[in-house]
C-alpha cells in the first residue's frame, strides 16, 4: 500500500486533475490527509461515492461542510453513468485556464488527464468504467482489486489513470477502523468479524433503519450481543451440539449490511 501511494504521487504532476473517490458514508475518514499535502497545485475533485448507502440527511450536512471548507466535491453513484456525466464538465471548467493558454497560441489543448485515487473499494474502477461506458477496469466487492496503475484513453481528448487503493496512513480510533471495515475499505480480519458485527449491530439498534427492523426480529431492549444471538436463532445457525453458531450470525449481518439489505447507517457527522 505504501508502494501504491508512492507510485500515485509520482503521477500527480503528470495529470491536470485528481478525482479523489471517497465513500459517502465516511466523507471525512475515507479521505487521505497525507494525500492533500502531496497534491500541491494539482486540482482535485472529491467524489462522495455510493450515495445509495449514505443516510440522506447526514449526507446533506456533509455537503454543507464541504462547501464551507471550500472543497470541490460531487455526490455521485459510480454505477450510474449520469453521475459520470456531471464530472467531465466540472473538470473541464476547472482546467479552463490551461486550455486558454494553448488556444491563445493557436495550439489545440492536450487531452484532459485525470487520475482516480482513493481508499480501497471506494469505487474508483467502477467510476472509470462509467466514464468510458465500457467494462474495461476490473472491479469487485472487496478491497485490493486493482493491482497496478492503468491508463485508459477516451476518444483522444480524455485520459484517465486508474490506481490501486491507498490505505489510510493511520487509523485514528477504533471507531474509524471499524467504520472502514464496515464499508469494506479494509479487510474484516483487521478488526475481526466479531468486533465488526457487534459494531454494526450497535449502530443498527441505535439508528433503527426500517429495513433492519423489518428483516430481523428485534426485541425492544435488545443489546448487540442478544440481538446477534437472536439472529443466530433466526437463521438457524447451530453448531453440531446444538449451540448457537455466532460466527454464522456475524457473517450474515456483515453481508446483509454490505449488500444494502439493512438500510442506511450514519458513521460520522460533521463537527
Ligand atoms: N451501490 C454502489 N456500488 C458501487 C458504487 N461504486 C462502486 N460500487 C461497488 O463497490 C465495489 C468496489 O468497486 P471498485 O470499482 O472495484 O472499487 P475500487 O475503488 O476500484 O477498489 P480497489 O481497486 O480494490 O481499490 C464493487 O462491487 C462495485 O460494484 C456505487 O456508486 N454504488
Ligand atoms: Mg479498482
Amino acid at each position: 500500500m505504501k508502494k501504491a501511494l508512492r507510485e500515485a504521487i509520482e503521477k500527480v504532476k503528470m495529470v491536470d486533475l485528481v478525482l479523489e473517490v471517497r465513500d459517502a458514508r465516511l466523507p471525512f475518514s475515507s479521505g487521505n490527509r497525507d494525500l492533500e499535502e502531496k497534491l500541491g497545485k494539482t486540482k482535485r475533485i472529491i467524489l462522495l461515492n455510493k450515495t445509495l448507502y449514505a443516510e440522506p440527511r447526514n449526507l446533506a450536512l456533509w455537503e454543507a461542510w464541504y462547501k464551507k471548507q471550500g472543497l470541490v466535491y460531487l455526490a455521485v453513484d459510480a454505477l450510474d453513468f449520469r453521475s459520470a456525466k456531471k464530472i467531465i464538465p466540472l473538470a473541464q471548467e476547472m482546467i479552463k485556464v490551461r486550455d486558454q493558454y494553448y488556444i491563445k497560441r493557436g495550439i489545440r489543448p492536450p487531452p484532459l488527464r485525470m487520475m482516480v485515487m482513493g481508499l480501497p473499494n471506494t469505487g474508483k474502477s467502477t467510476l472509470i468504467n462509467s466514464l468510458i461506458r465500457k467494462k474495461q477496469a476490473a472491479t469487485g466487492n472487496r478491497p485490493g482489486i486493482t493491482k497496478n496503475q492503468e491508463w485508459v484513453v477516451i476518444k483522444g481528448n480524455l485520459e484517465l489513470l486508474d490506481t490501486p487503493g491507498i490505505m489510510p496512513p493511520r487509523i485514528d480510533s477504533d471507531h474509524v477502523g471499524l467504520s472502514l471495515a464496515a464499508i469494506h475499505a479494509i479487510k474484516d480480519e483487521i478488526p475481526g468479524k466479531q468486533k465488526l458485527a457487534l459494531f454494526l449491530m450497535e449502530r443498527l439498534l441505535d439508528q433503527r433503519p426500517k429495513d433492519f427492523i423489518e428483516r430481523y426480529q428485534i426485541t425492544e431492549n435488545a443489546t448487540p450481543e442478544s440481538a446477534l444471538e437472536a439472529l443466530a436463532n433466526q437463521v438457524g445457525a447451530l453448531k453440531k451440539g446444538g449451540d448457537l453458531a455466532l460466527d454464522k450470525a456475524q457473517a450474515t449481518l456483515i453481508n446483509d449490511y454490505r449488500r444494502g439489505a439493512l438500510g442506511r447507517l450514519v458513521f460520522e457527522v460533521p463537527e
